[in-house]
């Protein structure tokens, strides 16, 4: 086995709620916080969760697909989030941010970008599985809406060189599905940068509630594991405008264990010290895909969508 290091400072930066009334600058400020927190430890990289910029919003209905533009990004760095890019410039830290991207076209999607410690922005990815629903369902206790306020993604799950090694990322929903994993990990992933808001209550299954936080993990730590990678797993957790959402936030190594893990629902750094040559000890071994993968055999998985049963 190698005994070579890559060893890159990895820090979750999980978020407690964010009110409707929050500004962005206050929003802003908060992240600025977690930042130069995870600076003055040495972190490199800090990643932050999905739509951390604002509220929930597609928790609320509105007629309009518009009337919740107030929630988008136009352009970023933005007004608002150039303090952010200019502050970790300043502390030489790289991060992960999401947020709701609204672009020239009008075209709308939950997006996750990756800043390297120059300032510079090396990545953008869009959410390619978008859960819940696009129309009013007001029997809920409250909605999930993302279906109305956010596009699929058609650019599926691309990595990149950054940070020393083999960078790619995942929103939320994206995390319960193997092909996600698998699609980075034939491309040689080595962390996986992934921000969740998953509330608590699941209207079309209560059933589930009690195991959001079992199968959190259950799903980043197997998609860790079979497929030899970093998973860095981050909340917004808390109560938000009356709905709870998981916290849990975790940094899983190649092993599928979890090397650190928040122990609060409101803003909390948790750092890991990730070894980004662990990943072979998986990748060239067990899961050694060129080896032991049978692709003629999985046709399904990309030729079928829904299930067909045989007679
Ligand atoms: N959230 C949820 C998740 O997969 C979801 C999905 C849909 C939860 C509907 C509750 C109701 O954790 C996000 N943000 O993808």
């Amino acid at each position: 086995m190698s005994d070579s290091r890559r060893m890159l400072r990895i820090g979750a930066a999980q978020l407690g709620p964010i009110a409707k009334d929050e500004s962005r600058k206050e929003v802003v400020e908060r992240l600025v916080a977690l930042l130069t927190d995870a600076a003055s430890k040495g972190v490199e990289l800090v990643v932050f969760p999905e739509l951390a910029l604002t509220t929930f919003f597609p928790r609320w209905y509105t007629e309009d697909v518009s009337g919740h533009d107030e929630y988008y990004e136009r352009s970023m760095p933005g007004p608002e989030t150039q303090h952010l890019f200019d502050e970790a410039k300043r502390l030489g830290i790289g991060f992960a941010l999401g947020y709701a991207e609204l672009t020239p076209d009008g075209d709308r999607y939950n997006t996750t970008i990756l800043v390297e410690r120059d300032g510079s922005i090396v990545a953008r990815y869009r959410k390619v599985h978008i859960p819940g629903h696009s129309e009013d369902e007001p029997w809920r206790l409250f909605q999930h809406l993302e279906r109305r306020y956010f596009q699929e993604s058609d650019e599926g799950f691309p990595t990149w060189k950054a940070f020393g090694g083999i960078v790619g990322m995942a929103t939320c929903n994206d995390r319960r599905w193997p092909e996600t994993y698998r699609e980075m990990g034939l491309q040689g992933v080595e962390m996986i940068l992934i921000g969740y808001n998953t509330p608590i209550h699941y209207a079309p299954d209560p059933g589930q509630n009690a195991l959001q936080g079992f199968h959190n993990h259950l799903c980043m730590q197997a998609g860790a594991y079979q497929n030899g990678t970093w998973v860095v797993g981050v909340a917004k957790g808390g109560t938000e405008e009356g709905v709870e959402s998981l916290a849990q936030s975790a940094i899983i190594a190649p092993s599928g264990q979890i090397v650190a893990l928040a122990v609060t629902t409101g803003d909390e750094l948790i750092v890991a010290d990730a070894n980004l040559d662990w990943c072979k000890q998986y990748k060239d071994t067990l899961f050694n895909f060129d080896t032991y993968r049978r692709p003629e055999l999985y046709q399904r998985i990309t030729n079928q969508k829904g299930v067909i049963i045989n007679d």
